[in-house]
């Protein structure tokens, strides 16, 4: 297959391309508008027959339409994906994860390319600590944030562009990523860096939220797997029985670093701070036969963050703007 990866220069998008260049023979094109959260520098040294470079934005109609054109199969990661920048200027997000969404569907429709969406379990909204439920693929949608409610509104134009218009799309909702090529804005590498560079981490709030964590290269696996052998018009929840609140997080980030667990501030909580995620992914494994590969969270999280303290250089160029961003907010 020939796979056009928006957002490939992204932290989910880039782990997914060097996942399918060294696991399959498919070729890889990536678009990607190199916004600050891309980083070409993430698909440096990647095999030149089986791998093409495109800048550009997905909003673009005349430069999707032409991609469109000369691949197979069309994974859809590019997103403005952060929840407190969303809170902060939504605007950007509207453009690129509705708008820029759509732009691709009515491409999809033209090329009847094979389509996969990427999306997230916050468009479900939260559950309770107490609770035991978690989310499957029929939980209503209830998002929270600018972010996720773009996040949502683009879900909706895909089952809406399957069910109208026939265009051959899955989707998939994930639960919260950790491992190498993430922004350092993002809560475990802001906390992995901090730790290196000598500051504390910064837990929002009292830290009791919940998030779900999964390995990125296990979203990636599951990924391919609905792609190659997903139903059209079907939805897959993914995630990797990963719970843990940002507290448990942290202090196990302090203490592989070795310094003391209590060595963290609290600062300001979000606003609308969503407080637990958790996925149900039954229906992938038992439809589709997909199981994840870092079954214990510690190893994974012992990988990551012995991968930022061999990649400084990665990493740097962004981190005093990102800290000085926080820390005019308080946080
Ligand atoms: P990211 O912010 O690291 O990367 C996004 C990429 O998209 C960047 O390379 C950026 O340059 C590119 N991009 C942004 N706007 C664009 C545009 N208009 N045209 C072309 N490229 C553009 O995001 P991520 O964390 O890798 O998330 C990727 C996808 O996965 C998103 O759709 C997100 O909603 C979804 N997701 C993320 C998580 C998570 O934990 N990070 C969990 C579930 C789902
Ligand atoms: O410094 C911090 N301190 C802190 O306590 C930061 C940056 C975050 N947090 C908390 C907020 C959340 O409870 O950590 C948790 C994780 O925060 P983020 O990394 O911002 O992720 P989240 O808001 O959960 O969203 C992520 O997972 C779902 C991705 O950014 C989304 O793109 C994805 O859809």
């Amino acid at each position: 297959m020939r796979i056009l990866v928006t957002g490939g220069a992204g932290f989910i998008g880039s782990n997914f391309v060097h996942h399918v260049l060294e696991h399959t023979d498919h070729t890889v094109t990536v678009l990607d508008k190199l916004t600050y959260a891309g980083n070409r520098a993430s698909l440096d040294g990647l095999p030149e027959d089986r791998f093409e470079f495109v800048q550009g934005d997905i909003t673009d109609a005349a430069v999707v339409g032409e991609l469109f054109g000369r691949h197979d199969a069309v994974v859809h990661y590019a997103a403005e994906s952060h929840n407190d920048n969303s809170l902060d200027d939504p605007r950007p997000f509207l453009d690129t994860n509705i708008v820029g969404t759509y732009t691709l569907l009515e491409a999809a429709r033209v090329h009847g390319i094979r389509f996969h969406h990427i999306s997230t379990d916050e468009v479900y909204g939260d559950l309770e600590l107490d609770d035991p439920a978690r989310f499957t693929e029929n939980t209503p949608y209830n998002p929270s944030s600018p972010y996720s409610s773009t996040k949502a509104g683009s879900d909706l134009l895909v089952r809406a562009w399957v069910r109208s218009f026939g265009v051959q799309a899955t989707i998939s909702n994930c639960s919260n990523n950790y491992g190498p090529y993430q922004h350092v804005e993002k809560f475990i590498p802001r906390q992995i860096t901090n730790v290196l560079r000598g500051e504390r981490p910064k837990l929002y709030g009292a830290g009791e939220n919940v998030r779900d964590w999964i390995h990125a290269d296990d979203h990636s696996s599951a990924v391919l797997t609905i792609l190659e052998k997903g139903e059209i018009g079907e939805t897959y929840l993914i995630g990797a029985d990963g719970e843990k609140n940002n507290k448990d997080v942290v202090e196990l980030i302090l203490t592989e670093l070795g310094q003391p667990s209590d060595a963290y501030d609290h600062v300001i909580d979000r606003p609308g701070h969503d407080m637990r995620y958790a996925i149900d992914s039954s229906k992938l494994r038992t439809e589709l036969g997909w199981a994840p590969r870092f079954g214990d969270f510690e190893t994974g999280l012992a990988e990551t963050i012995a991968w930022y303290r061999d990649n400084e250089a990665w990493w740097a160029p962004q981190k005093d703007a990102t800290e000085a961003r926080y820390k005019s907010q308080g946080q």
